[in-house]
């Protein structure tokens, strides 16, 4: 299976990002995480991009806060999907990352989940590798019933309160 590259723009984004990380884990998906920033290590974050395929790499999760330009100059330099979480903090608490992330020029996609959305990001990078990945599909279906199960028992304990 190809690998999932979880890559933040600094250590303070790592509490959140590392939802991502359990849920690569508990899917068995292969992964690296690393710290990479658009503005402050610009070179290394465009050499990682660029090498990401030949690497064994899938898909890529960017998380960057504030003038959050690491998914896009992530999405520059590969054509491999790139799924970006922008972070809640800062002046305006993350609608700057936000849109950063989200308004990308046409041809250059970057795939925004919500603010601080690392669990999702991390699902959403399963169901990709998952369109070739039978075992994996499995996994997601399986996630989902146990979702579904979840809700229909806290249904009936509501009706049992009612
Ligand atoms: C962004 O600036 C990072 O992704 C982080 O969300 C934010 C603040 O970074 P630090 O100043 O905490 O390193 O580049």
């Amino acid at each position: 299976m190809k690998k999932v590259a979880v890559i933040m723009g600094s250590d303070s984004d790592w509490p959140v990002v590392k939802a991502a990380v359990e849920q690569l884990k508990d899917f068995g998906i292969p992964y690296e995480a690393h710290i990479l920033s658009a503005h402050r290590t610009p070179v290394e974050a465009a050499a990682y991009a660029s090498s990401a395929r030949e690497n064994d790499i899938g898909v890529i999760i960017c998380a960057a806060g504030m003038a959050a330009h690491l998914a896009g100059a992530f999405a520059a330099n590969t054509t491999l999907p790139v799924i970006g979480i922008p972070m809640k903090g800062g002046a305006v608490d993350g609608l700057d990352a936000l849109l950063s992330t989200v308004q990308m020029p046409s041809g250059i996609p970057v795939a925004t989940v919500a603010l601080n959305g690392a669990k999702n990001a991390a699902v959403l990078a399963a169901q990709i590798l998952a369109v070739s990945d039978a075992e994996l599909a499995a996994k997601l279906d399986a996630a989902r019933a146990s979702m579904s199960a979840q809700i229909a028992a806290k249904d009936a304990k509501l009706q049992a309160e009612l």
